[in-house]
């Protein structure tokens, strides 16, 4: 067995951060639209919580925003002429696929990939497969932008592979690790792959919700259990509770959060409570660990209160003792029931024995939660410096790109900011210094 890291790479929010409520099913985005966003406090925000998460000794780094607006896509959808003629078109005859356009989602990179590390893999690679985010126009195209970025950071094909998103079509509905958590006895050692699903293509008798769509379907999570090569006994798929879908658990780290050996999750997440943990314990113990199970009941957080607050959204993070932190946004604490169960949590003498809450409102706003923020990697030694090295954390890049998002990012946008074209060149201006920064050339195909 090797010893690994767990990496979180953060996404750093891009300059065109806004509200345009796109994400049905999503309460706090729909709850939002077309209020004023603060693209520099989100970018801000996030910037903090990487580098105070760097200071503690937690290994961070970051993955780059994508190119807005995506000319490619009003193009392709008829907005012709200069970039300033399709901008306005798009203004005037579909506001919100301008949005859509420039919509700053892939920030939340749980959504990027789905990710199994060297030790869960049939060659003994790490394994990435960029979530092709089908369920929602505005994020349907992040999967091109996804792949050429993880190709470009981990680009050793002896270390890494990184698949190509899966069919763009219902069947394959993939929102990448926001439903996959991996349990396991120490990052490096074989781990148990769970992935949680929404819907079944295939099987219309399936539980489903009726209110909501469920983004994540069981074919595309067994697509991708192949694809990474993962060991049947170690791989457990669970359907998520449809109802709670319903209720704006748009996806399971909504509601379940999973690190080491221990499971934090809501009594009302699984269809089937009691098969999906029988399951998870009898994996665990094929790869010698014990499933440590911490279970919220409803009495003492509502789901409308998980949903409020993103008490299970937060960051279950190992520290050296073998003890661990939850990373929490700053409204866990806000939320009366949430904050008396967090109390009772760190005191209970159990694994979670520390909170750190971060201010993330501007991500919040959107629905997007510590947990969101970060695309988690486990690294051997020889596979983390086999990475690109220039998007790891340091004092030194934090101060860099604060400086950088004060010279390039608004305080404020507001929908009709969109239809400017001077925001277009700005955000291209960003990320043009960005690759520089990063020591990224050619990281975006600006064609
Ligand atoms: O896909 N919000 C994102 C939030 C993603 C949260 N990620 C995880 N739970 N892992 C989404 O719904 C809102 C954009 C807008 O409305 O402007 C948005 O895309």
């Amino acid at each position: 067995m090797h010893t690994a890291r767990e990496f979180n790479f953060d996404g750093l929010v891009g300059p065109s951060h806004n509200y345009a409520g796109l994400s049905f099913g999503n309460v706090a985005s729909f709850s939002n639209v077309k209020s004023a966003s603060n693209p520099r406090q989100a970018a801000l925000q996030g910037l903090a919580k990487m580098r105070a998460l760097a200071q503690r000794g937690f290994a961070q780094a970051l993955l780059p925003p994508q190119a807005r607006p995506n000319f490619r896509m009003l193009r392709s959808l008829g907005f012709t002429g200069s970039d300033a003629d399709v901008l306005a078109r798009a203004y005037r005859e579909s506001p919100v696929i301008l949005a859509c356009a420039y919509s700053a989602s892939p920030m939340w990179t749980a959504n990027a990939a789905t990710v199994s590390p060297s030790a869960d893999t049939f060659d003994g690679r790490t394994h990435f497969t960029a979530a092709n985010l089908n369920n929602k126009l505005h994020r349907s195209d992040e999967h091109a932008q996804s792949t050429r970025t993880l190709r470009a950071l981990f680009s050793n094909e002896q270390f890494f592979a990184v698949h190509d998103a899966l069919p763009p079509t219902p069947a394959f509905g993939d929102e990448g690790a926001a439903n996959h958590t991996r349990l396991t006895a120490s990052h490096g050692a074989k781990g148990v792959e769970l992935f949680v699903y929404g819907r079944v293509e295939f099987d219309p008798s399936a539980p489903a919700p009726k209110k909501y769509p469920a983004r994540q379907t069981l074919e595309a999570s067994q697509a991708i259990a192949r694809l990474h090569g993962l060991d049947a006994a170690r791989t457990v798929f669970a359907s998520q509770n449809p109802a709670v879908i319903d209720q704006g658990v748009f996806h399971n780290d909504v509601i379940a959060v999973g690190n080491g050996n221990v499971l934090f999750y809501h009594d009302q997440a699984f269809h089937d409570e009691k098969a999906v943990l029988n399951q998870l314990r009898v994996a665990m113990e094929g790869v010698g660990a014990q499933l440590t199970a911490i279970r919220v009941d409803t009495g003492l957080v509502s789901v409308a209160d998980a949903v409020a607050s993103y008490l299970f959204n937060s960051q279950l993070l190992s520290k050296p003792d073998g003890t661990m932190a939850l990373v929490i946004p700053q409204e866990c604490q806000e939320n009366q029931a949430v904050a008396r169960y967090l109390e009772q949590l760190v005191a209970s003498g159990g694994p979670v024995d520390e909170l750190i809450h971060f201010d993330l409102r501007q991500s919040m706003r959107n629905g997007g939660g510590p947990a969101c923020l970060r695309l988690r990697v486990a690294l051997t030694e020889a596979e983390s410096a086999a990475m690109h090295q220039k998007v790891i954390m340091t004092e030194a890049l934090y101060a860099t790109l604060v400086e950088w998002v004060g010279k390039y990012y608004r305080d404020h946008l507001e929908p009709k900011d969109l239809a400017d074209p001077q925001l277009a060149i700005e955000c291209q201006a960003a990320l043009e210094e960005l690759t520089r920064i990063l020591a990224l050339p050619g990281l975006y195909d600006l064609t």
